[in-house]
C-alpha cells in the first residue's frame, strides 16, 4: 500500500488520536500493522485509483513497533467530534476482523484534547456524587436488590428498604432487571422511592436508588424522566447493551433531568477478558467517562468477576485521573471539562474484602455487594449493617476482625463469607 501507513519517523502531534493494539499475526509485524493502520483510516486491502495525493495527509501513521505492540497516529480529520459510534467504527471497527490478523486487542487510546472537548462528560462526576449523598471521603456502601431477577415490585421495594436501614447509601435494581411482568418498572420505582424516603427519615442520611431504564432509546428517556418526575435523584443503564448512541442521547437528556448515571459493564467481558483479542476495559471506561456516566463498574479484584490488580488500579487511576501510571506516552492528561468518574467495584464482594479493597483502590469507590449483604446469615439488614461495619472499620483505622469484637453482625459475617469460595 502506497499512502505512506507507516513511519516510524513520525512524531505523533498533540491533536493526533493514538491508539495501542496488541497484535497476533503470521505477517511480518510492521506489514500486519499497516493493515491496520490502512483499513482503519482511509485505506482498503488493496491501492485504488480513486486515491488523490491529498489522501496522505488523511491516513493513519503507524509510528511504533515493539512486537507485539504497535502504536498508531490518527489524525483528528478522520473524526466527527462528539461522534463516539464514529470514533470507534474506525479505531475498533473492521480491523478485529481482518484476516490477515489472527487476533488484535486494542489497548489503549490517548485521545486529543479537542476531541474530549467534543463530549459532554460526567455531569456530577465522583465529586457530585459525594456532594449529592453527603459522604465526604469513605467509600459509599451499596447493594443490588437480589434474587437479581423475579421479586414482585413491593418485595424488591422491601428489600431496598432493608439495605437502606442497615447502613447502605446505594441500592440498585440488577442489570437484567427492567420492566417485566414480574416486576413492572413504574410500579417498581414507585414502592421503592417511597421505601428510600422512609428510610431516608428513619436513618438521617441521604440514600440513593439506581433504577434500571435499560431499554430502547425513546424508551429509555420516558423512563429516566419518570424517576426524575417522582423525585429520584439517580438511575443505572447498562452503557454496553444500551450502546453508545443511546448513552449519549441519554447524557444529552441528562442536561435538563439532572440524575445521576450509573454505567453497568454487563457484555464487557465478551471483548474486554480475552488478553489477545478485543478492547480492554481501559478504553471502555474513557468512553464512558467521555460520553458522561457519572460511575462504572471497574472490577474488584477479589471477588467472582475477573480483572487483575494491575487492570482495576490503572482503570481506576484512569477515571479518576490520578495520575497516568504505566500508561505509554501521553501527549496530554489534560481532560480540560471532563470530571473524574466514581469507581464502582461489585460482583462476589462481602464486608470481609473491604479492608484489602480499601488498601489497594483507596477511599474513593463505591463497594457494592448483593449475596455478599443478602446472603448474610442475619438476612439483609444485619447484612447491610455488617457491610457498613466493615467500611466504618477501615475508616477508624481499626482491622476487621478488632472491629468484630464489638460488632456483632460483622463478626458473623466474616465468620460466615470466610467458609464461602
Ligand atoms: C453482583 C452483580 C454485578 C456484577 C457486576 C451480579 O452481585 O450484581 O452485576 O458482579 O460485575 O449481578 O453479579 P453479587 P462487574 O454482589 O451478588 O456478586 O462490576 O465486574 O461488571
Ligand atoms: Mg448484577
Amino acid at each position: 500500500m502506497t499512502n505512506g501507513y507507516v513511519d516510524l519517523k513520525y512524531e505523533p502531534k498533540a491533536t493526533d488520536l493514538v491508539c495501542e493494539f496488541k497484535v497476533k499475526s503470521k505477517l511480518p509485524l510492521k506489514k500486519a500493522a499497516e493493515h491496520i493502520a490502512a483499513e482503519s483510516s482511509t485505506g482498503t486491502w488493496v491501492d485504488v485509483l480513486t486515491a488523490p495525493p491529498y489522501l496522505r495527509n488523511l491516513s493513519a501513521k503507524v509510528f511504533y513497533i515493539k512486537k507485539p505492540y504497535v502504536r498508531i497516529a490518527y489524525p483528528i480529520e478522520l473524526f466527527e467530534p462528539g461522534n463516539m459510534p464514529n470514533i470507534l467504527s474506525s479505531v475498533a471497527g473492521n480491523i478485529f476482523g481482518m484476516k490477515v490478523i489472527d487476533a488484535l486487542r486494542l489497548e489503549d487510546i490517548q485521545w486529543p484534547l479537542e476531541l474530549k472537548q467534543s463530549f459532554k462528560g460526567p455531569l456530577f462526576g465522583m465529586e457530585g456524587v459525594r456532594k449529592i449523598v453527603g459522604v465526604k471521603d469513605r467509600p459509599l456502601c451499596g447493594t443490588i436488590v437480589k434474587p437479581k431477577l423475579g421479586l414482585n415490585a413491593n418485595d424488591h421495594a422491601r428489600v431496598a428498604y432493608e439495605a437502606w436501614v442497615g447502613g447502605c447509601d446505594v441500592v440498585k435494581d440488577d442489570e437484567n432487571l427492567s420492566n417485566q411482568k414480574f416486576n413492572k418498572f413504574e410500579e417498581r420505582v414507585e414502592a421503592t422511592l417511597k421505601a428510600k424516603e422512609k428510610a431516608e427519615r428513619e436513618t438521617g442520611e441521604k440514600k440513593l436508588y439506581l433504577a434500571n431504564v435499560t431499554a430502547e432509546t425513546n424508551e429509555m428517556l420516558k423512563r429516566a424522566k419518570y424517576v426524575k418526575d417522582l423525585g429520584g435523584e439517580s438511575i443505572m443503564v447498562d452503557v454496553i447493551t444500551a450502546g453508545w448512541s443511546a448513552l449519549q442521547t441519554l447524557r444529552d437528556a441528562n442536561d435538563d433531568l439532572r440524575l445521576i448515571l450509573h454505567g453497568h459493564r454487563a457484555m464487557h467481558a465478551a471483548f474486554t477478558r480475552n488478553p489477545d483479542h478485543g478492547i480492554s476495559m481501559l478504553v471502555i471506561a474513557d468512553v464512558c467517562k467521555l460520553i458522561g456516566i457519572d460511575q462504572l463498574h471497574i472490577g474488584t479484584i477479589y471477588g467472582k468477576m475477573e480483572g487483575g490488580k494491575r487492570e482495576v488500579v490503572l482503570i481506576e487511576e484512569e477515571i479518576e485521573m490520578e495520575h497516568v501510571g504505566e500508561r505509554f506516552s501521553r501527549l496530554s492528561e489534560y481532560w480540560g471539562h471532563i470530571k473524574p468518574m466514581f469507581a464502582v467495584c461489585s460482583g462476589g464482594l462481602h464486608p470481609g474484602h473491604v479492608e484489602k479493597l480499601v488498601k489497594t483502590l483507596g477511599k474513593s469507590i463505591i463497594i457494592q455487594a448483593g449475596g455478599g449483604i443478602h446472603g448474610h446469615p442475619g438476612g439483609t439488614i444485619a447484612g447491610a449493617k455488617a457491610m457498613r461495619q466493615a467500611i466504618d472499620a477501615v475508616m477508624e483505622g481499626y482491622t476487621l476482625k478488632e472491629y468484630a469484637k464489638t460488632h456483632k453482625e460483622l463478626a458473623e459475617a466474616l465468620r460466615y463469607f470466610s467458609k464461602k469460595k
